[in-house]
């Protein structure tokens, strides 16, 4: 089946379906896990946008601060007349720097979501009137072509954010592998990862004072109960994420507080007091495992570029 004619104009009742199945089939399962994808709804969406303002959430400033110190570089290094192909359509305000720098013949967004999709496209539109710019509704770790840009010249991907590090190390390996199958081979792909650091540095990221990745985290709950008439307790769970140093990840849960039942798209689940259910992994690489992994990938870091504390990398991966 053609995944990708089916994923450009996938219904919302299509999402709807693909979450009761993944909440089921993930409730159903030990150890019990929901994947982080269905973390973003429209709250969900917003409460990930205000996590990025957070005084302890240094990701998003300090690759902000990165990108706009080298965005010209990043220009001369994908060249005129370039196509840039972002994955997840993202915060704008990242590529607006590189929209900004470089001279561009397209600009390609790739997202899951129909709506973040056409509302990011019209806003780039009415400020960038004189860009091509191609939306492509798909999910970016199902895609094998890019039909829509089949004309373009030389491709240059964008994967900002540390997105990345939702991944584990195998996906995100393969994620690189088809980047690179989907760039071609003068392509080249713009990373943006989280660097590993002091531990209560990373812990103090997602367990802010405000509260707000708590929410991001139970909002998940809150989904259930909308979308699959589902009886969570929102006070009867808490977030629960630590840094396990041996893997080198940020761990996400819910924790169940006390021992209790929850309904679930018509089928009843059990929780013990104290099981936690897993949402998130958020992988901290360092350059050297970095390399490693582009090699893998079948793509050559050539350059790096990370702030004066080393708190975050943007790398640059040419096809190898
Ligand atoms: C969007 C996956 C990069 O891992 O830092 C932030 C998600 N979850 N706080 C991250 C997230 C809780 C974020 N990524």
């Amino acid at each position: 089946m053609n995944g990708f004619a089916l994923a450009l104009d996938r219904p919302e009742t299509a999402d709807r379906e693909e979450f009761r199945r993944a909440a089921l089939a993930g409730l159903s399962r030990s150890p019990r896990a929901i994947p982080a994808k269905f973390l973003y709804d429209a709250r969900g969406s917003a409460l990930f946008d205000e996590i990025c303002e957070l005084p302890e959430y240094y990701l998003t400033r300090t690759e902000t601060k990165i990108l706009a110190r080298r965005a010209k570089e990043i220009a001369a290094l994908g060249g005129a007349g370039c196509a840039l192909v972002e994955f997840g359509a993202g915060s704008s305000v990242k590529s607006r720097l590189l929209l900004d720098a470089m001279d561009l013949s397209l600009y390609a967004p790739i997202d899951i979501s129909r709506s973040h999709l056409d509302g990011t496209a019209a806003r780039l539109r009415r400020d960038y009137p004189r860009l091509r710019i191609e939306p492509v509704c798909a999910d970016y770790m199902a895609l094998d072509s890019l039909p829509l840009i089949g004309d373009a010249p030389r491709r240059l991907g964008f994967f900002p954010g540390s997105s990345i590090g939702n991944l584990e190390p195998a996906e995100a390996t393969a994620f690189l592998r088809r980047a690179r199958r989907l760039l071609g081979a003068d392509g080249a792909l713009v990373l943006g990862v989280d660097l590993k650091k002091d531990p209560a540095r990373l812990h103090a990221a997602y367990n802010d004072a405000a509260g707000v990745t708590a929410a991001f985290t139970l909002n998940l709950l809150r989904r259930m109960n909308r979308e699959l008439e589902a009886t969570f307790d929102l006070a009867g769970f808490a977030h629960d994420a630590s840094y396990n140093q041996v893997e080198g990840r940020i761990e996400i849960y819910f924790r169940s507080l006390r021992a209790q039942t929850v309904d679930v798209a018509g089928r009843r689940f059990a929780f013990a007091a104290g099981e936690r259910i897993h949402t998130e992994y958020s992988y901290k690489y360092d350059l050297a495992g970095l390399e490693i992994m582009a090699r893998e990938g079948g793509l050559r870091m050539s350059r790096t570029w990370t702030d004066p504390d080393r708190l975050f990398a943007v790398v640059y991966l040419a096809a190898a």
